[in-house]
């Protein structure tokens, strides 16, 4: 069954209570950066991950996922450095394996990660949303390294599985690719490949592996598609669905904004239901919320307020399309 997860800090703040007292029993970790005992451990090396992963036990969540990446921009671009960045993925994977933690959530964003032209859009009753507009775009520079080709992206992701995927597979880890946010190409100069329903299948027929496979974060996906459910059927039946970001957007890649769960453009009903009958039993996170009066936009889409609302209707639709499930099981 689908579980119900929050992607919290690595160090205890408020809002692990909040996620707590919401109900929610897993959660989605950072990667440790900030351990003062690192010493001359790396935040991928075993101890680092072990306290990170004792400190999320402690609050009361069990560690499902890590959603952070050691830098890997020189292995996107097939520049010197990679194999040493592909180094620390493998040790990343490997330390995960002995930890039992099942899942690594990572991206194929060139640069920069996801991307909005603003963070404070107007949305209902004067809560704030992120949004994109792409004729905004026109006069953004070109990023600091120069363009790269959705060519070259493609050969240096096949480089980088090809070295990796055994070690996940031998760990017992799943790699989960999350789509590229918005999903469009060229941005900035930069080619951007995991933008379609079809190139995000060209990734699994890449390279057939049991840990080769993807978050489906909706809020991309729903904006390649217009029938969201049949897409997570599509993937689900291949098994291949390892994580959801369980959020909605209104608009097109082009120009869209954020929205509360209950107003976006997408059927997040049927979505859950195709999520049951795939037999999903991975976790799922809300991913990014609208910013709500008294909560601070600081960290726009990530408010807290914002996610104990998106928490109580998840909760809701898992209650409504898993009836058949008892409550201590949900
Ligand atoms: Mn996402």
């Amino acid at each position: 069954m689908i579980q119900i997860a929050e992607f919290l800090p690595c160090n205890p703040t408020p809002l692990w209570q909040l996620a707590r007292q919401a109900g929610v029993d897993y959660v989605v970790g950072e990667l440790p950066f900030d351990d003062p005992l690192n010493g001359t451990d790396a935040p991928w090396d075993y101890l680092p991950l072990l306290r990170m992963q004792q400190r999320y036990t402690s609050g009361g969540f069990k560690l499902a996922v890590i959603e952070a990446r050691p830098p890997l921009n020189n292995t996107k671009r097939g520049r010197p450095g990679r194999d040493a960045e592909i180094a620390t993925v493998c040790t990343l994977l490997e330390n995960m394996g002995k930890l039992g933690i099942p899942v690594w959530c990572y991206e194929w964003m060139t640069d920069f990660n996801w991307l909005r032209t603003d963070t404070s859009t107007p949305a209902r009753g004067g809560s704030m949303v992120t949004s994109y507009n792409h004729a905004l775009m026109g006069q953004a520079p070109p990023t600091a390294h120069g363009p790269i080709s959705e060519a070259a992206l493609w050969d240096n992701l096949q480089y980088f599985l090809h070295k990796v995927l055994p070690v996940a597979e031998k760990a017992g880890v799943k790699l989960a690719m999350h789509p590229d946010d918005p999903p469009l190409s060229p941005i900035r100069g930069v080619g951007r490949i995991m933008r379609s329903v079809e190139n995000v299948q060209r990734l699994l027929d890449l390279a057939p592996s049991p840990a080769n496979g993807i978050t489906l974060c909706q809020g991309n996906f729903t904006l390649m598609t217009n029938d969201l459910p049949r897409i997570i059927r599509r993937f689900g039946q291949q098994g291949k669905i390892f994580f959801v970001h369980f959020r909605d957007v209104r608009g097109t890649p082009e120009q869209f904004e954020e929205t509360w769960h209950d107003e976006g453009q997408t059927d997040m009903l049927a979505c859950m239901r195709a999520y049951r009958d795939i037999c999903f039993d991975g976790v799922l996170r809300p991913d990014h919320v609208p910013t709500v009066a008294g909560d601070s936009n600081d960290n726009a889409g990530y408010s807290a307020f914002g996610r104990l609302y998106a928490i109580g209707y998840i909760r809701g639709l898992r209650e409504a399309v898993y009836a058949n499930y008892s409550r201590e099981e949900l």
